[in-house]
């Protein structure tokens, strides 16, 4: 298992990221990843699934220190007692007493900064988990978050794919020491017809979804590439015995466009 590192902190580089995904199809994907050998599993209170998250880490049988657990919490609890309450709540749902990684999921102006990352350390000293980060928040931020929570952040999770250039983000977690973990990493599958990747992977013998994983590996970038098919989660775990080179890299890099995003929302920040 390959790990990107933060401030000591060992993320394992590929996950399974369970975003709408529900019920029964939620839990026999993370149970079966966990079979594979997956051990980054993360949810999110939004996602309404970590009740089944919780339920497949247990019929995983895989020992709980063995799995890397992440959640976040909504934006709506960010005030510090719903805060902590919520975090309470989701583990709760997990039927964990702690997860590896708990999240601000997204940037909430509503709420002073400085107040929700001091309820967020506050419940990482009271043992609800082991590392704190943020998700979906923008160079400045980030920075405003790191320079105001008494206790380390770890990491920044992102939308991030060939066609979304995170360069800025990218560079600034790297000058913090803070880990960039990729959500839709395949571009919600969109890579897959990619010609660029396709090709790339013919001369690697992998998919383009494979490719598009790698290059992101290559950067020290996490991944949790989610899928509903079974058959997808081997695929997207078979990552680390190939190579791109230099060039492969700067052509694939070459794919983002203004308009590549592809998760956005009236609450978004304004984007880098
Ligand atoms: C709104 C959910 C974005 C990915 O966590």
């Amino acid at each position: 298992m390959q790990f990107v590192e933060a401030k000591g902190t060992r993320i394992p580089a590929i996950g399974l990221g369970t975003w709408e995904l529900r019920g029964r199809t939620c839990a026999r994907l993370v149970e079966q990843a966990l079979r594979l050998g997956y051990r980054h599993i993360d949810t999110a209170q939004a996602y309404e699934n970590e009740r089944e998250v919780g339920e497949a880490l247990r019929a995983s049988g895989v020992p709980r220190n063995e799995v890397f657990v992440t959640t976040k919490i909504w934006t709506s609890h960010f005030a510090p007692h719903d805060l902590e309450r919520s975090t309470k709540e989701s583990l709760n749902k997990l039927r964990l007493t702690e997860v590896d990684l708990l999240l601000l999921h997204w940037p909430n102006p509503r709420v002073p900064l400085s107040e929700t990352v001091d309820a967020l350390a506050h419940v990482r000293k009271l043992g609800m988990t082991r590392h704190i980060g943020v998700s979906n928040f923008t160079v400045a931020l980030m920075e405003e978050a790191i320079d105001k929570c008494p206790a380390p952040l770890v990491c920044n999770q992102v939308e991030y794919h060939p066609y979304l250039d995170q360069t800025k983000v990218r560079e600034a977690c790297e000058r913090h020491e803070v880990a960039l973990v990729a959500y839709s990493p395949i571009a919600k599958g969109r890579v897959r017809k990619d010609a660029v990747l396709s090709e790339i992977g013919r001369a690697h013998g992998k998919s383009a979804a494979q490719v598009c994983l790698r290059w992101l590996l290559q950067q020290n970038v996490a991944v949790i590439p989610r899928t509903s098919k079974l058959e997808r989660l081997s695929e997207n775990f078979e990552v680390f015995d190939f190579e791109l080179s230099e060039a492969e890299m700067t052509a694939i890099a070459g794919l983002s466009s203004r308009d590549g995003r592809l998760t956005d929302s009236g609450f978004s920040p304004k984007w880098d």
